[in-house]
């Protein structure tokens, strides 16, 4: 089968074994709030907070350290190319409750240990939600200072942790800056906590590390649950910031209105940024947060990753579905990634651009329908094979995990 689809590819000028040897050298990076619901180890027993929700109750979720580094091994394990694990604050390992601001590298050690073992990198995210100080939806722009600078001691913290990983597993660790600051009605005052955004994060970034352990980025957001008429850490306030300061901007595809094309963001900033960062996710009428399918966004998304360079984008999954299986959830949209980015390397892109610039619409048009019906999944069957992950019976091992496993869970 994959013999014949080589040829078929062949035919339309595409070389198959290269677009699955470029695939696999694309890294990925897994989220591991998938798999518990952005709880986390502080057994604080603060609920999820911050205009962010994972909705549902499906049995099984990992509750401590033993169980979630399990489920990971076994969702990597069903998983084709090149994995990264994206941690957040919260995920740290002590025997005693740590605060947020006292957080310290050697808490992620056995993160460390469990990247090495997987053959994985690591990235890194301070949480500035689900805890007291941030309950009023105010974090880094806060008008108490007192609360500001807690947060900027805790992101500074973070970023001593995403250096120190970056140092020992020897590639650039991602730390990713989100904060939900925002505001339920209409301000009556939209520059003040911008402007004690911007002071906050310069104060932050004041502190510089060498960019061979960390890479820093912003990611900016539309609104929140409770949060909905204002957003500090805006759009423009975040792109702004970081052709400025020269941070990386990271776009999640749920942090837009519904009908633009976050796809068609991506050829735009490459052209002013070195590298871009992005949070993949499926936003349903909102941001939802549902796990990735192979739609037309995710497709799209891909496509311009992999025709404007992939190695300049930094790709992260970042969902939370609790109403299904996890484990499915989880790595089915990360397969469903990797499937839109094996699709768009199997494109003739450069026939594409002669096409567009020689003004032939009509055939531009027929030849990228004709493309979406070549024997694809004959290619991602062999994919999978190669790179050692199973194919389409990935969700019986799903079934008997959850047997044997998840679904013994009780609480
Ligand atoms: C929230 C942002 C953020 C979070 C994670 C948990 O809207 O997307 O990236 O999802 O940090
Ligand atoms: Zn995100």
């Amino acid at each position: 089968m994959y013999n014949e689809a080589q040829k078929r590819y062949r035919e339309a000028g595409v070389d198959t074994e290269e677009a699955m040897k470029k695939c696999a050298s694309i890294p990925v990076a897994l989220h591991c709030w998938q798999g518990d619901d952005v709880t986390g180890f502080e057994n604080s027993g603060e609920a999820l907070s911050g205009g962010i929700q994972a909705t549902g109750n499906y049995p099984g979720k990992a509750r401590n350290p033993a169980e979630l580094m399990a489920d990971l091994d076994f969702t990597f394990s069903l998983i084709p190319g090149k994995k990264r694990l994206n941690l957040h604050a919260v995920y740290g390992v002590s025997s005693s409750p740590v605060e947020r601001d006292r957080i310290l590298p050697e808490h992620f050690d056995p993160w460390l240990e469990w990247a090495k073992k997987n053959n994985a990198g690591i990235d890194f995210n301070p949480t500035l939600f689900s805890h007291p100080k941030a309950a009023d939806g105010l974090t880094l722009s806060h008008p108490d200072k007192d609360i500001r600078n807690f947060w900027i001691r805790h992101v500074n913290a973070s970023r001593k942790i995403s250096a120190y990983i970056g140092e020992k597993q020897g590639n650039p660790c991602l730390d990713n800056i989100w904060i939900p600051d925002g505001l339920k009605d209409i301000p009556g005052d939209r520059s003040g906590p911008r402007r004690r955004l911007m002071e906050s994060l310069d104060e932050i970034f004041a502190k510089k590390y060498d960019s061979k352990y960390i890479a820093d980025s912003v990611e900016s957001k539309l609104f929140g649950i409770g949060l909905e008429s204002y957003t500090v850490g805006s759009h423009e306030f975040y792109i702004a910031y970081a052709a400025k300061r020269g941070i990386i901007p990271l776009l999640d595809n749920g942090h837009f209105h519904p009908t633009e094309n976050v796809s068609d963001k991506v050829s735009a900033l490459l052209l002013f940024f070195d590298r871009l960062a992005l949070h993949v996710t499926r936003n349903v009428h909102w941001d939802s947060d549902h796990s990735v399918r192979l739609d037309d966004a995710a497709r799209d998304l891909a496509r311009e990753i992999v025709f404007n360079g992939a190695e300049r984008c930094l790709i992260g999954l970042d969902y939370f579905d609790a109403s299904i299986n996890r484990i499915a959830a989880w790595a089915g949209g990360a397969r469903n990634f990797q499937k839109a980015l094996l699709e768009a390397l199997l494109l003739p892109q450069d026939e594409f651009k002669t096409l567009q610039d020689s003004g032939n619409y009509t055939k531009l048009l027929v030849l990228q329908e004709e493309f979406k019906i070549l024997p694809f999944g004959d290619v991602w069957e062999e994919y999978c094979r190669r790179e050692k992950a199973p194919g389409a019976e990935w969700f019986d091992k799903v079934t008997v995990y959850e047997q044997e496993i998840t679904g013994k869970r009780k609480g």
